[in-house]
């Protein structure tokens, strides 16, 4: 199948190039790397909320395949995205938290990271936003800028008064030309209308949903707040977690879940989700659309992920920073030209795994110092056989291995959850203590990483206060 993919494109650019192989770079495809900041399963193919409009996103993935049990390394922006360029988790380069960044840190920083290696390659790289999640013009032979990142912000907040200043959300600024991801939605769209000499690696990475959860009315308007419906919780979901869990997963940086209700916020933060997640497929479709009327539309490989999940109020609880589905599982598509359309790939697979599928779809030398694994079999066959599980990581000997059917929890105190997808969708019920599951925990356990290398502690990450406090629960037990 592979060889198919590849004969595909090696016949279309000898087409394209009148009969003749150009030169050495002419068989290898384009790639367009699309990067999504917190948005969480909430997109039409995938079913997260019932409400979710991104026709973009969805007709890319019926171009692709879907990848429907992909899940992030890390439940936080920079330890994430240092998973996927570097092909490692956070388990081999100590990259747990949102700082240090992998610039930072002697053993990595020396690593060639994926979009290095393209350039390695005879690739021409370029990036605009947010992709490795900070100092990306290190990384890109070209680099447009972030255009203000998360964007302007009214001169008042309009929802959250307290706290850290990108909690918030609401209807601003007035118009979309305003807005950061559609200046990088335009830049990208440029660079898709040049000609270029060498094969192209195209990283492009939005801001939104991120808080603060700000766009033009208009994406407002199209989730009507009298109409917005809350994701299913249960009241006593917390009641079958440990101590270790409660402090390790609600000690994080954001309103509490409480506030909201309180407030009465819940349906206008999630219609504010809603809102920002539809402006950001409307800048995916920009790009993919640009792509799609492009000399390169028969020969680029096209990419969406997104870097983590995101609670809103599930286990009461808000944003990333857990090893529940709600923050572990991403949209995550794949479009290689002459490769299956179309498909839903049920297999555990992670943004770990982008790397090295790259690197196979394009004819090039696997590098064996990457962990993930190429997914080409799953473009070929989604629901092939697949033994590996997705791993999440949130801070030393804190696990989650996510199989086709079950969600495995391993705290650094030893406390443990299971959770039955086929049953409990909205993983409610632990089922660890109970003895007819001892077989099926037995199974999953055997994919925790061996090592468990501590926190570098120079660094005091935003966020880390929780992981401190579970840490010293664990001790004084
Ligand atoms: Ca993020
Ligand atoms: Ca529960």
């Amino acid at each position: 199948m592979l060889k198919r993919c590849m004969t595909a494109v090696v016949l279309g650019m000898w087409m394209a190039a009148g009969g003749m192989v150009a030169d050495a770079y002419a068989a290898k495809p384009n790639i367009l790397l699309i990067s999504i900041d917190d948005l969480n399963d909430w997109v039409g193919v995938l079913g997260g909320h019932p409400q979710a409009k991104t026709p973009n996103i969805d007709r890319l993935a019926r171009e692709g395949v879907l990848f429907a049990n992909a899940h992030c390394q890390a439940p936080v922006c920079t330890p994430s995205r240092a998973s996927l360029v570097l092909s490692k988790y956070p388990t081999s380069t100590r990259l747990y938290f949102l700082t240090p960044h992998i610039h930072q840190v002697e053993d990595v920083r020396g690593k060639t990271t994926l979009v290095q290696r393209f350039a390695k390659e005879g690739y021409k790289t370029v990036g605009v936003g947010k992709v490795y999640g900070g100092a990306e013009a290190r990384y890109f032979q070209i680099y447009g800028g972030n255009f203000g990142g998360f964007g302007p912000r009214p001169a008042k907040k309009l929802s959250y008064p307290m706290g850290h200043p990108l909690w918030d959300w609401g209807a601003f600024p007035e118009n979309d030309s305003l807005m950061p991801d559609v200046k990088i939605a335009d830049w990208a769209v440029k660079q898709l209308q040049e000609k270029h000499d060498q094969p192209f690696f195209l990283a492009v990475g939005f801001y939104r949903p991120h808080v603060p959860m700000y766009a033009p009315r208009k994406w407002f308007d199209m989730h009507p707040l009298e109409k917005i419906e809350l994701p299913k919780t249960l009241d006593t979901d917390r009641d079958d977690l440990s101590q270790y869990a409660k402090d390790l997963t609600f000690g994080y940086p954001a309103p509490r879940h409480e506030w909201f209700v309180q407030n009465n916020q819940w349906k206008h933060a999630v219609q504010a989700y809603l809102a920002s997640s539809t402006f950001v497929d409307h800048c995916v479709g920009m790009v993919v659309d640009a792509l799609r009327t492009s000399r390169y539309r028969d020969n680029t490989i096209v990419v969406l992920f997104s870097d983590h999940g995101w609670h809103l109020g599930e286990k009461q609880r808000w944003a990333k920073r857990s090893l529940w589905e709600d923050a572990t599982r991403v949209p995550m598509i794949v479009a290689a030209p002459g490769c299956k359309k179309g498909g839903v790939s049920p297999r555990p697979v992670g943004l770990i795994d982008i790397f090295p599928t790259l690197l196979e779809l394009c004819g090039l030398k696997p590098d064996g110092e990457l962990e993930g694994q190429s997914l080409v079999p799953l473009l070929r066959k989604p629901d092939a056989d697949w033994q590996k599980p997705a791993l999440t990581t949130f801070g030393p000997n804190n696990h989650a291995v996510r199989s086709t059917r079950w969600r495995y929890i391993r705290y650094s105190d030893g406390s443990e959850e299971l959770y039955d997808h086929e049953k409990d969708p909205h993983e409610w019920h632990n089922l660890a203590g109970k003895k007819e599951y001892a077989r099926v925990i037995e199974e999953h356990r055997k994919w925790l990483p061996k090592t468990n290398p501590p926190v570098l502690e120079r660094f005091d990450s935003y966020g880390l206060d929780a992981y401190r406090k579970a840490e010293k629960g664990r001790k004084a037990k």
